[in-house]
């Protein structure tokens, strides 16, 4: 297949005439499967990179120059990847920083990856294998760190480890399909949100840990705080969004009316001279009917419970969850005002139910009820073995 190695290029003229030759005497020689290429993405650079790659590409014959105005790093990657796939007819496309921190001899790894069926290759620095500059000072490591840690917590997703990196393999099919939707990442927040989107379609990602070794010449692109502010604005909409699609946010609002569907039925039967246990009883269990009926037909609607016999069985199994969640409740109200005396009781059961309800019978509806996850595993599964 045909390998275009993309490098993109501000102000690299020292670095890319390193960089190449080691590429096409040391590392290309030893994938013998693929045809690679080299793609410069030069952005008028004041250095004169471009003229350094024209005289490369005297002596090569598989390196291509594709010049542009300087718009920002994933701009200037939308477009080469674009020119490498419409010009050049790659099937598998690298991103490499032409500053040579990136191990190249991680190459053909990530292309044995490719040949075992993975869409995309990322390389992290942060799992077994792999590592960031020993010299960075500390507040740097950290940082660097924190912010991947941050970002696949608040993704949910921790199969990937370094996310804001920009050494990956990919095939084509990875880029045209996520490529519209990339148009407004223009600078560094591209990586993340590639990653993001391409993990959001399903497609394979598999990860190859390197050693990111420390820039020796040239200066970095990067404005850290800009960068730091983009990403976080991404990573936090980009989850609200998937959150609102997801069952959790009408499952909340469900859970919300039900609540109050509660609370009112309490007062309107004390109001008439029921206790308030029984009044609060039959408040609860309308609320739960409630709960069972909208959670069905709308938020796990994909996988709602049609047949009678079937909501026969599953009706008293969901009581018994709520069952759980009452005890959660009494549970809290009572420890939280042995400590704090009977006027914390309001706000007991508001941490009783954050706290604790959300997540226990979200995650009971989602293996047990509606049984999503199984069944969104088992296709997972199906997909490794298949
Ligand atoms: N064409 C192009 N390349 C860029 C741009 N910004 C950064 N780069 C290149 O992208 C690679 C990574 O950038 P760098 O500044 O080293 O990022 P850092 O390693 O995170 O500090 C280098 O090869 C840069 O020359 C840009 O706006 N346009
Ligand atoms: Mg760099």
């Amino acid at each position: 297949m045909k390998v275009v190695v993309i490098l993109p290029t501000y102000n690299e003229k020292g670095n890319i005439d390193r960089l190449i030759p080691i590429l096409e005497k040391d590392i290309f020689p030893q994938i013998k499967k693929h045809d690679m290429n080299i793609l410069v993405v030069d952005d008028n650079s004041p250095d004169g990179t471009a003229n350094e790659v024209k005289k490369l590409m005297v002596k090569w014959g598989n390196i291509k120059l594709n010049t542009g105005e300087k718009q920002g790093l994933g701009a200037a990657y939308i477009r080469g990847m674009t020119f490498a796939i419409e010009k050049m007819g790659a099937d598998i496309l690298f991103e490499v920083d032409a500053d040579g921190q990136h191990d190249h001899k991680k190459i053909p790894e990530f292309l044995k990856r490719i040949d075992d069926g993975y869409d995309m290759v990322v390389g992290t620095r942060y799992s077994e294998g792999g590592s960031i500059p020993q010299n960075w000072p500390i507040h740097r490591k950290a940082f660097s760190i924190i912010a991947n840690i941050l970002i696949r917590t608040i993704f949910g997703r921790f199969t990937i480890h370094d996310w804001t990196g920009g050494f990956r393999a990919l095939k084509k099919e990875v880029f045209l399909k996520e490529k519209n939707k990339l148009t407004e990442f223009r600078g560094y927040t591209f990586q993340v949100s590639f990653l993001h989107k391409a993990l959001q379609d399903g497609f394979k990602i598999a990860e190859v840990p390197f050693h990111f070794t420390d820039r020796t010449l040239g200066d970095s692109k990067i404005a850290p705080t800009e960068y730091i502010i983009n990403v976080l604005r991404y990573v936090f909409v980009a989850r609200a969004i998937e959150l609102a699609y997801s069952p959790f946010l009408k499952y909340a609002i469900t859970g919300f009316v039900g609540y109050i569907i509660n609370a009112v039925t309490l007062e309107v039967l004390f109001r008439r001279g029921l206790h308030p246990a029984i009044a609060g009883a039959i408040g609860a269990e309308l609320s739960i009917i409630w709960n069972f009926a909208m959670n069905n037909f709308w938020s796990f609607s994909q996988y709602k419970i049609t047949k009678p016999i079937k909501v026969l069985f599953k009706f008293p199994q969901f009581n018994l969850v709520a069952l759980g969640s009452l005890v959660i409740i009494s549970a809290v109200l009572a420890i939280g005002t042995h400590f704090f005396g009977p006027s914390s009781r309001q706000i007991f059961l508001v941490i009783a139910i954050a706290l604790f309800v959300i997540p226990y019978s979200y995650t009971m509806y989602n293996i047990f009820i509606w049984k999503r996850w199984h069944i969104s595993f088992l296709s997972k599964l199906q997909k490794t073995v298949g």
